[in-house]
């Protein structure tokens, strides 16, 4: 096992959601940030994203690349060193975030939003994010949901075969994956959680918010990258558009 960073010793949270992340590929933590200090960056980022069309991204809900930009409670957490540390622990690399999104989902009637989209993984590689809810998050207002321990097939050889899931797949519709996850019972874990509460994921695993049916959610996401993925030009036009261009950040050592 990697070895616990130094930023992580003497930080239990820290170093209880690490394993929590090694042993199911997530982890919640409560209270990550105060109730009240969530909570404010709502009226915040209603008045920014209102005002700023131009540099939000509209696919279902509103998203803000960059919101670190907006606000110092997110630049902190988006540059939160106990995040970092686990971030690399996990990955074997030193990793920054790159940018922190903000985004809002509100209910429509008559409209599927969610956010991120379908069900998915980023990619098929291991990738560390952290999403904090900036509201108290249930399964009705679009809560995260992800499948445990889902970046390999070995738990799930039965499922697969009963349901013939193309589980090495990136990407499915609803009706081709529900009869598989239909199987899993309480291996596919929504999680509820207060304004405040972080999940921290790795991306590989099958994961979705769900769709929000009713009131709002406001999160925060850090996007983490080692130095030597980071390429500006790329990501600019990946991540679009944002409230600055993107800054190649700070890592201890050269790529
Ligand atoms: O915000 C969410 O609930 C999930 C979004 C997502 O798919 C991601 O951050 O990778
Ligand atoms: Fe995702």
């Amino acid at each position: 096992m990697t070895p616990m960073p130094t930023t992580l010793a003497g930080n239990s949270r820290a170093a209880n959601a690490l394993a929590d992340l090694q042993r199911d590929g997530f982890a919640v933590v409560p209270n990550w940030l105060d109730r009240a200090e969530a909570e404010a960056l709502q009226p915040l980022l209603d008045t920014w994203i209102d005002g700023h069309g131009d540099r939000v991204q509209h696919k279902g809900d509103d998203r803000v690349f960059g919101a670190e930009h907006i606000s110092p409670a997110i630049a902190a957490f988006k540059h939160d060193a106990a995040l970092e540390g686990i971030a690399a622990a996990y990955m074997g690399s030193e990793q920054k975030a790159l940018f922190t999104l903000a985004n809002r989902l509100r209910a429509t009637p008559g409209k599927k939003t969610r956010s991120g989209g379908r069900w998915h993984r980023d990619r098929k590689g291991r990738q560390f994010k952290s999403l904090v809810y900036l509201t108290d998050c249930v399964r009705r207002n679009g809560a995260f949901c992800i499948v445990r321990r889902s970046a390999r097939p070995e738990p799930f050889t039965d499922a697969i075969a009963a349901t013939s899931f193309a589980f090495p797949d990136v990407r499915w519709d609803d009706d081709e994956i529900e009869p598989f996850l239909a199987r899993l019972g309480d291996e596919v874990v929504p999680i509820e959680g207060a304004a405040g509460t972080l999940v921290l994921f790795d991306s590989s695993l099958i994961h979705s918010g769900l769709p929000i049916r009713v009131g709002h959610r406001y999160a925060l996401t850090n996007y983490y990258y080692a130095a030597d993925e980071i390429d500006l030009a790329r990501m600019a036009d990946k991540f679009a558009p944002a409230v600055q261009p993107f800054e190649m950040p700070h890592f201890s050592r050269a790529a």
